[in-house]
């Protein structure tokens, strides 16, 4: 383990003071060596205090380039901006410069994007995050990085004590079973049966049959006061009750993705991982397509991401759409 990543872990642990010789103790190296990590973190832009009961890292310390990058297990530089247009943008900008393997992110989008010229709400306190690489794959497969994002906002958000579940193909929910009564007592308004707690944009650029660019816009509802959020929307801090380590949820996330979207690992693993998450299997949905609306019970995600409905008169492959969940499973 990184002395600096497992240091600045220890630190953020419950924000209070942490003596040398106890972070010596709990991370099994010396009192030199700690206080050389220190130096490290200072040097690379950390405010750790020294007080007299130890030292003291502010709230959510590592939120920043070198913070997030510090023994991050993936392949991405990190490129923080406290405050940006879209993170989007920002990667195609770099896309077209012939960049690959970063990860943008930021506090704060003036002008953050969704599906469709939709518009994304995405104030400070948040996790927006582009991730730009080059895989060797075939354009028709792309999709999967769209389903291997929301995986891994799953889990970051589950390590993050949030109960999150996807919603075909891009949307990434709490829906609790008293969130789920709740909302059929109150008919669900939004007819997500859940509230949004994340959202994915993914966009890329193809030559002839193989992937150029891919983009993925992960935006996740981290710190935020859902009262500045659209209704139905929810954020980390809200469910948990509490500020999110926003350094360590981007760590996660970008190891997760990283992992699987590996060149070596089997895309098809994505598959099997985004349907032991789905909330959508399983529920009576209505899908609205370029071609019209498909409604029947949702009954599997095929390669490489087409949500299989089942309208009573066959199994018909939605391929892209805006998806409702409606009452009942069948
Ligand atoms: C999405 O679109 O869910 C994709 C959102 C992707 C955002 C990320 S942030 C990082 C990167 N940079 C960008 O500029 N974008 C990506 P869609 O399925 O079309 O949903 C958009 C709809 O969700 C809006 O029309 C609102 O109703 C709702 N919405 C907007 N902001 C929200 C928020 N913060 N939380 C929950 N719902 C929101």
């Amino acid at each position: 383990m990184n002395t600096r990543r497992a240091l600045l872990d220890a630190l953020e642990g419950d924000g209070g003071p942490v003596s040398g010789p106890d972070l010596a103790a709990e991370l099994g190296v010396s009192r030199a060596a700690v206080w050389k990590a220190v130096e490290t973190l200072r040097e690379a832009g950390f405010a750790v205090e020294s007080t007299p009961d130890g030292y003291v890292a502010p709230d959510d310390p590592g939120f920043c380039g070198p913070g997030i990058e510090f023994g991050l297990e993936a392949p991405y530089a990190v490129e923080h901006h406290d405050r940006i247009g879209s993170t989007n943008e920002r990667a195609r900008e770099l896309a077209a410069d012939g960049a690959t393997d970063v990860a943008v992110v930021a506090d704060e989008q003036t002008g953050g994007r969704g599906r469709l010229d939709r518009g994304w709400t995405a104030p400070s306190g948040g996790v927006w995050a582009s991730v730009l690489s080059r895989p060797d794959v075939p354009t028709a497969r792309a999709p999967l990085f769209t389903l291997a994002a929301a995986v891994a906002t799953t889990d970051a958000c589950r390590e993050a004590g949030v109960d999150a579940r996807i919603k075909w193909p891009n949307d990434v929910l709490v829906c609790g079973v008293e969130r789920a009564a709740a909302d059929d007592a109150a008919d669900d308004r939004t007819g997500r049966g859940g509230h949004k707690l994340a959202g994915i944009l993914t966009e890329m650029e193809g030559e002839a049959d193989r992937v150029g660019w891919v983009a993925v816009g992960i935006g996740v509802n981290a710190t935020v006061d859902p009262a500045a959020l659209p209704d139905g929307a929810t954020s980390l801090s809200a469910e948990r009750g509490g500020p999110v380590d926003r350094r360590r949820f981007t760590a996660t996330l970008l190891e997760r993705y990283a992992e699987l979207t590996d060149a070596s690992a089997a895309l098809d693993r994505v598959l099997s991982a985004w349907r032991e998450r789905a909330v959508t299997l399983g529920r009576r949905v209505r899908v609205d397509t370029a071609n019209g609306t498909v409604e029947g019970t949702a009954v599997d995600i095929a390669d490489p991401g087409a949500l299989v409905v089942d309208t009573g008169d066959g199994r018909r492959h939605v391929h892209a759409g805006d998806c409702e969940h409606l009452r009942g499973t069948e």
